[in-house]
């Protein structure tokens, strides 16, 4: 029986002082040469291949840390960002400097019963870059790569957790969303999504008349100057007493 040769020791990198607990690999400078993003308790060390030496790290907070990628968020077919998922932060990107490029930019919702959060990562509007794909507990959240902000979300009925991403209904049409919650496995369409959201436009308030305004517009009416202190005086007793 062929049992093959003995694998031959290469290289290693040593964190020295804490244990590595999980590893990713992706090219995050963009020389052409797979590197390695390791997750201890502390921080993601990311290591430079091609020197087998420190490339940069990102500190963690303990626990704070739900999922960590190589992805290229910023440009495309360049280097790879890391990408880190982080209780009440969203998604980060790093450049190969430690430098955030990227940050999810919509009004990600965190369900405070939770910090349940998966990532999945695919071109979902077919604009050339590659967007986030985020849940938290029962929404998914689809962001923009190229803008950093929320192109639309799904709210389920339960938590979601793994979602995929891949073309259930034909080759042409956008990208649509897998995913799974309890006994359940469906589908998100890419092609029945709403229009592209955009942030609310808040209307400024109407302004209220000046006194000088009110005392024009009652000595113009011949309504006399005591009647309009009086008033003025109930009126803002009564907001007072609704602010309290
Ligand atoms: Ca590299
Ligand atoms: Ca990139
Ligand atoms: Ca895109």
């Amino acid at each position: 029986m062929n049992t093959g040769s003995t694998g031959v020791y290469s290289w290693n990198y040593n964190i020295t002082g804490t244990s590595i607990t999980g590893i990713i690999s992706g090219d995050f400078d963009g020389d052409g040469t797979d590197d390695f993003a390791l997750k201890a308790s502390d921080s993601i060390y990311v290591v430079n291949c091609a020197s087998q030496g420190a490339m940069f790290s990102v500190s963690l907070s303990s626990g704070s840390l739900r999922g960590f990628y190589a992805e290229d968020l910023i440009g495309v077919g360049g280097a790879d960002e890391l990408v880190t998922n982080v209780v009440d932060v969203g998604v980060t990107g790093y450049n190969s400097t430690g430098g955030i490029v990227w940050q999810g930019g919509a009004p990600l919702i965190y369900n405070v019963y939770s910090t349940e959060s998966d990532c999945a990562f695919g071109d979902v509007d077919g604009d050339g870059f590659t967007d986030v794909i985020f849940t938290n507990y029962e929404y998914v959240s689809v962001l923009s790569g190229q803008t950093q902000r929320m192109l639309w979300h799904h709210v389920h009925d339960g938590p979601i957790y793994g979602p995929v991403v891949g073309k259930l209904d034909g080759s042409s049409t956008p990208l649509d969303i897998l995913a799974h919650s309890g006994s359940e496995f469906f589908v998100i369409s890419g092609s029945q999504v709403p229009p592209l959201w955009l942030p609310p436009t808040v209307a400024p308030p109407a302004a209220s008349p000046s006194f000088m305004e009110v005392l024009i517009v009652s000595s113009a009416v011949g309504i006399p100057l005591c009647s309009v202190l009086v008033i003025g005086a109930v009126v803002s007793r009564r907001k007072l007493e609704l602010t309290k």
